[in-house]
């Protein structure tokens, strides 16, 4: 457990409302044709002295304050207010889709008014379904699931899309985490550096075949009529190998990191600006 950055403590209160708190945006390319096909929202703190702070750095202190909630709160209104303006922009090639997926934790899934919150905001905003969702990691779903079916459903009938983060292989969709109404199943990026390496990743069996556990993950998810994204795709081999095994789409440092607002909204206006165009 990390010990917590008490220096934070009162900076974090201040940056809430002094506006410190920005998020970027992540590209999600089509691997068929190497489009946009949305973005994935990540939190960043721009503290004043030490720089672009992760949200590893800071939620330990956001939660421990209380502050987990307005955090939360703040995040989804503005990726809501953001995805409202990129629904207005014209459509252009090399586009295909401009959906949003923020990152969402065990925490704030569970707090009894996170749905409340974010259906009052797909309503402010006119977000049409299927353009905005969230994201939870498979091992916060896996202690939640049994708790939060009724916020899942909710969220699914107005269109809402759910990503499960984070999975490894199929064992992660097992259970009840397998009966929530999922549309979409993100590969957690250790498994994508396993692919073509020599060296698994810590805690994998060095005679194991990840392309293999892979392929099995895509094709039970394709039964089940879900989409994979693979996060964190860093090199062509990596990119041609995932097309191998049928996975449907992917972000990484290959085609483009973690965008300001107006360095995403221009990709999507434009339909240029990351590699991997086909
Ligand atoms: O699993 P999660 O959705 O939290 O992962 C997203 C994180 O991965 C983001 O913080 C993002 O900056 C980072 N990331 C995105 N692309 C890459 C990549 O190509 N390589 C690595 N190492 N990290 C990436
Ligand atoms: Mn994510």
């Amino acid at each position: 457990m990390a010990v917590l950055d008490l220096e934070l403590v009162p900076a974090l209160a201040r940056a809430v409302s002094d506006g410190q708190l920005q998020v970027h945006y992540q590209p999600e390319i089509d691997l068929a044709s190497g489009s946009i096909v949305g973005m994935e929202a990540l939190l960043r703190w721009a503290h004043p002295r030490r720089g672009l702070l992760w949200p590893e750095n800071f939620l330990g202190v956001a939660r421990a304050t209380g502050l987990l909630d307005e955090i939360g709160r703040w995040l989804v209104n503005r990726c809501a207010a953001e995805a409202q303006t990129w629904s207005a922009l014209p459509a252009v090639p090399n586009v295909l889709d401009r959906q949003l997926l923020v990152n969402i934790s065990a925490g704030e899934l569970l707090s009894p008014w996170f749905a409340d919150d974010l259906l009052a905001a797909v309503a402010e905003h006119e977000l049409q379904p299927g353009t905005f969702g969230i994201e939870v990691s498979a091992s916060a779903l896996r202690r939640i699931a049994v708790g939060a079916p009724d916020t899942f459903d909710r969220l699914r009938a107005a269109g809402v899309l759910l990503a499960i983060d984070d999975v490894q292989g199929w064992s992660d969709l097992e259970g009840e985490v397998g009966e929530l109404p999922l549309d979409i199943v993100k590969i957690d990026i250790a498994t994508v550096r396993w692919i073509g390496r020599e060296n698994p990743p810590e805690g994998k069996q060095t005679d194991s075949d990840p392309l293999g556990i892979l392929r099995d993950l895509i094709d039970r998810a394709h039964d089940r009529g879900l989409l994979v994204v693979a996060e964190g795709i860093e090199s062509w081999t990596e990119s041609a190998l995932l097309c191998d095994v049928g996975c449907d789409r992917a972000h990484g440092f290959l085609f483009a990191g973690p965008q300001h607002a107006d360095r995403a909204r221009a990709m999507l206006a434009t339909g240029t600006g990351w590699a991997g165009l086909a």
